[in-house]
Parts: structure tokens; C-alpha cells; sequence
């Protein structure tokens, strides 16, 4: 297989501002939206008379559009009261997939799309990453642009990333993404361009001031100029997450007017602003594959980080919860991919599909090779969904939050029909455990408990989910609201990142504790590393070795 070396190493580069070798950056000329408000037989005879050369790309172009906290019952094609037209476009002219699982927050779900891997492994299931932590995506992960880009793909990424932001190593620049043009926080401002009052946008680790420009009509900017100024000769990968219509809720003015109809509770008419706009960046960037002519030969997969948050205006009708639990509203979320002459338009896929399911599964839709012994804990659905063989087998599915209360966790398993939902309270001198069994089959809304009649299976279920637990690291994230005392913001995120020349690569923790230590945290049934545990057990053993007369 022909794997050309990349341009640069990003993690071996000391500073990670990379320049980005296809692009010009002029956005002086730049109107609305390009393509946006193009009739429809204009951006057909873009297409036609653009028609991709014979030969020009081999490999398909892969676009991964990711809404954030876009609620289940909130788009047009499933009769929302919002319309969505351009999400309503991918969804008839692709599949839509209809049982399409991301983790109940944010970063779990950005952290599983990116590597392929279960987060709680990496210690990012239960919480963000809030602008006080420290934590991001390990040097070592390996990552869905890392692979596109080693087979020759042009990788790009705009909008928000949440996987760290304190240490070069966490960042997109670092993670496989030749462009990174967005910000790294959650919660970023949409005019001011700010989290914590710290300026938050960037492109390439340099910091851009675009302040008074709203943030999604930016994402959909840069987006296509991305694809516009890319290198035809090579395919791209592009992953756009959009900060819409995740809080804070604003809109334009004018846009807001438009749905002066709907309720003001919960911010409902900014929350359907948000998604208007969100949609026509959508639209902006079909609008692109259709005019460079290479729209059949692109793949592109949009669904939302998680389900749709009530007091912020979402609506999940009829799946039961919302953002941050571990009912089907808050992880069973709107998802359609389009991939022209390979999915039927207009269909449906109904077998379980989970966000770390993506990476596997685009990697062989587009023939990109994975580096051989990547620890995923995602299946390959490509079989399945793009040349309809049965689904593979899969083990359990696991789902955790400790959002938006910390100490309040739910957890979920689902495993084949069955759905075991545990909602742990901790408290300060007691712990108490409310579970909840579902037949998904027969009751996808989660309305009838099942737990009274079938307690082996509560039971069963019960101890995969403290196995699953037992694999979050140590110092893994955990719920917190507030920064810690003394922490203060940068004054701007892009500026205030860690380069590795100032980091210790091979760095290890110095003062191991006793092994009694570690098995007492055990005995809380969490927080357990094995791979730590087994290190200090060898350590003691050799101590031990050493003491014997
Ligand atoms: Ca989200």
C-alpha cells in the first residue's frame, strides 16, 4: 500500500504552528457564504461542467460534519418543528443511521471519534475538558486524521476541538490535522471568540481576531476555503465541528426573529437559530463539493456529539433524557452519511452503530489503511452499512457521564437487546445506585423497568459495567464545575499553550505508592490502573527480593 511520508512530523515539530502548504489565506475577499444562497441549477451546472477528471482522485474525500448537543427530534427530516434542510438533503441523498450512539458529553464523544478507542480507557468518559484541566489526548493516541493523512490525504479541521489545550502534544496540529482553524474550548463566545475571558480562536496555534463575526458563518467559511484551495491532485479529510448549537445561546438578531413562533422557554428560539445556522454552513459546504465538482466522490458523515440539552433548547421526543444521561436521549443521536453510488439515497440502517465505530469504518469505506495493532475498540461497519452484510458481531456497548453534577454518574450498557441503565449517586458518607432494565427491542423509548422482573439480568449487566469501570485510569477526568482555587485564564488560549520543547517526552510519574494504597482505591470498585498496579507489583517484589537475607 502506497504510504507517502507526511510533509512534517507534527509531534516531533517544537512549536506545532505549522504553515499550511495549499492555502492561501486571503479572507478579505470573502462574501457570505459561498454557495449558500446559489439556485440549485446553478450549483448543478458548477457540478456538471467541473466534472472530476478521470483518475483525478482515486481515493474518496472524507468530510465528518459534527453538530454539538443537536437534539434527537430537532432536525427536518424526522418533522422537527426546525428546518433543516441541507441535513435533510445528506439524509435523502444518503443513509441515514438510525440506531447512531455518541457518549453523553462532549469530549468522550470527540475523544472515541478521533482514536477509535472507548473513553474510559483514555480517562475522559465521565467528565469534558474544562478550561482548568491539564488533560488532553495522549501522544500516543492514534488518531482517524493521523491515518488519512499518512495515506496522502490533505487534512484539515475547523471548529471547536475540547481535547486538551495546555500542552502542544494535545492539540489538532498534533493529531494527525495539517490545518487546524478554530478554537480549543468549550462554551466559546460566538461573537467575542472567548472562553473565561480568555480569546479563544486560532488557526495553526497562531491566535485570529475575527471578534464581532459569528462563530458558525467563520466555520463555514474556512471550511470551504479549505476545500477550495486544496490541492486537487490529492483527496482531503476534513473534519468540521461546529459549536452549534451548544450553549452560549446566540444567533443573529434576524434569525432569531424567524422563529418568534416558537416558545421562549429554555432558549428555544435561539436554540432553533443556532441549528438554522448551523444548517446553512451545511449548505455552504455541499455547496462546495458541488461547484469543485467532487461531491461523488466525497464521503460525508454528519451526526451530533450528544443528544440535544433541554434547558438549552433541545428536544429529544420521544427518547427518553437528555444531554449528559445515559437514557437513549442523551447518546441516540441524528446521524446520515452520504457517499454517492455506494449508499442507496433515501435509506435507513438500523443496527447499532457507535461514534467509535467511525474510525474503523471510514478508514475502509475510503481504502486508508490503519496502522496494524491500533487498539480499537470499535467495529468496522463498513461491511454493513456500505455492502449490506450482516453487522459483525459486537460485545457490549458502554456509556458514562458525571455531567452536569459531579458525584451524580449515569451509567449504561447495552448489550443485544437488553439496556441496563445505573444512576450512581455519591454522596458524602454513602453511595446509592438506582438501575434501570430495558428491552430495547420491544420498548426503545425506555418507558417500561424491567429491573424487578429480571434481577439476573440486572445482575449480569451490573458486572460489566464495574469491569468496564475498572479501566479508567487512575487520574482519569471526573465531574467538576468550578476551576480549582488559584487557577486563573490565560489571557489567550492559543498563546498559553505548552510547546514540547519545554516538555519532558519520556516523562514518568516519580513517586509510586504502596501497593496497599492501590488496593484500597480498588476497593471502591474505580479509579483502578491496572498497567500501574502491575508495575508497582513488580517493584515491590523486587524490593522484596533484595531485602531477603
Ligand atoms: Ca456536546
Amino acid at each position: 500500500m502506497d504510504q507517502p511520508k507526511s510533509r512534517f512530523d507534527a509531534r516531533s515539530s517544537p512549536t506545532f504552528v505549522h504553515a499550511y502548504p495549499f492555502v492561501v489565506s486571503n479572507r478579505t475577499h470573502w462574501g457570505s457564504w459561498p454557495g449558500a444562497g446559489m439556485p440549485l441549477v446553478l450549483v448543478l451546472l458548477a457540478a456538471l461542467s467541473a466534472g472530476a477528471p478521470a483518475g483525478a482522485v482515486e481515493r474518496p474525500n472524507v468530510v465528518i460534519l459534527l453538530a454539538d448537543d443537536l437534539g434527537w427530534a430537532d432536525v427536518g427530516y424526522r418533522d422537527g418543528e426546525i428546518e433543516t434542510p441541507q441535513i435533510d438533503r445528506l439524509a435523502a441523498e444518503g443513509v441515514v443511521l438510525d440506531r447512531f450512539y455518541s457518549e453523553p458529553i462532549c469530549s468522550p464523544t470527540r475523544a472515541a471519534l478521533m482514536t477509535g478507542q472507548d473513553p474510559m480507557k483514555l480517562g475522559m468518559a465521565y467528565d469534558q475538558v474544562h478550561p482548568w484541566y491539564n488533560a488532553g489526548l495522549s501522544p500516543d493516541a492514534y488518531t482517524i486524521a493521523e491515518a488519512f493523512r499518512d495515506a496522502g490525504y490533505q487534512t484539515g479541521m475547523v471548529g471547536k476541538w475540547h481535547l486538551g489545550h495546555t500542552q502542544a502534544h494535545q492539540l489538532p496540529g498534533a493529531h494527525g490535522f495539517e490545518h487546524f482553524h478554530g478554537h480549543l474550548q468549550t462554551n466559546t463566545d460566538y461573537y467575542t471568540h472567548e472562553r473565561e475571558s480568555g480569546h479563544d480562536l486560532q488557526e495553526n496555534g497562531n491566535p485570529v481576531d475575527l471578534a464581532g463575526e459569528y462563530l458558525t458563518h467563520i466555520q463555514a467559511r474556512e471550511a470551504v476555503r479549505f476545500i477550495e484551495d486544496r490541492d486537487p491532485k490529492k483527496p482531503f479529510f476534513l473534519y468540521v465541528p461546529f459549536t452549534a448549537p451548544h450553549s452560549p445561546m446566540q444567533a443573529p438578531e434576524d434569525t432569531i426573529a424567524q422563529y418568534g413562533h416558537l416558545p421562549k422557554k429554555n432558549f428555544r428560539r435561539e436554540y432553533a437559530a443556532m441549528v438554522h445556522e448551523m444548517d446553512g454552513a451545511i449548505g455552504a459546504i455541499l455547496g462546495a463539493l458541488d461547484r469543485q465538482g467532487v461531491a461523488d466522490d466525497t464521503l460525508v458523515l454528519f451526526f451530533s456529539d450528544n443528544g440535544g440539552s433541554n434547558g438549552f433548547g433541545g428536544v429529544n421526543t420521544p427518547l427518553r433524557g437528555q444531554k449528559g444521561q445515559s437514557f437513549e436521549g442523551g447518546i441516540r443521536v441524528p446521524a446520515a452519511l452520504r457517499f454517492p453510488g455506494r449508499v442507496a439515497a433515501g435509506s435507513r440502517y438500523e443496527e447499532l452503530v457507535s461514534v467509535m465505530d467511525v474510525f474503523p469504518t471510514l478508514a475502509t469505506a475510503a481504502g486508508v489503511p490503519t496502522r496494524p495493532g491500533a487498539p480499537m475498540d470499535g467495529v468496522d461497519m463498513w461491511p454493513a452499512i456500505g455492502r449490506g452484510e450482516k453487522p459483525p458481531e459486537r460485545g457490549p456497548v458502554f456509556f458514562a457521564s458525571e455531567i452536569p453534577i459531579p458525584g451524580l454518574i449515569h451509567l449504561a450498557v447495552i448489550d443485544g437487546r437488553f439496556k441496563l441503565v445505573q444512576v450512581v449517586r455519591e454522596g458524602q458518607t454513602e453511595t446509592r445506585v438506582t438501575s434501570l432494565l430495558f428491552d430495547l427491542e420491544e420498548d426503545p423509548y425506555e418507558r417500561s423497568d424491567l429491573a424487578a422482573e429480571q434481577p439476573e439480568t440486572v445482575a449480569r449487566l451490573a458486572a460489566l459495567i464495574r469491569s468496564w469501570r475498572s479501566q479508567h485510569p487512575m487520574a482519569g477526568l471526573r465531574g467538576t464545575l468550578v476551576a480549582h482555587p488559584g487557577w486563573v485564564a490565560p489571557h489567550d488560549w492559543a498563546e498559553a499553550v505548552t510547546p514540547s520543547r519545554l516538555l519532558q517526552p519520556r516523562w514518568e510519574n516519580e513517586l509510586p505508592f504502596p501497593k496497599a494504597l492501590m488496593d484500597a482505591t480498588a476497593e471502591r470498585g474505580i479509579l483502578v490502573d491496572e498497567a500501574e498496579r502491575r508495575k508497582l507489583e513488580q517493584a515491590e517484589a523486587a524490593q522484596n527480593a533484595l531485602q531477603k537475607p
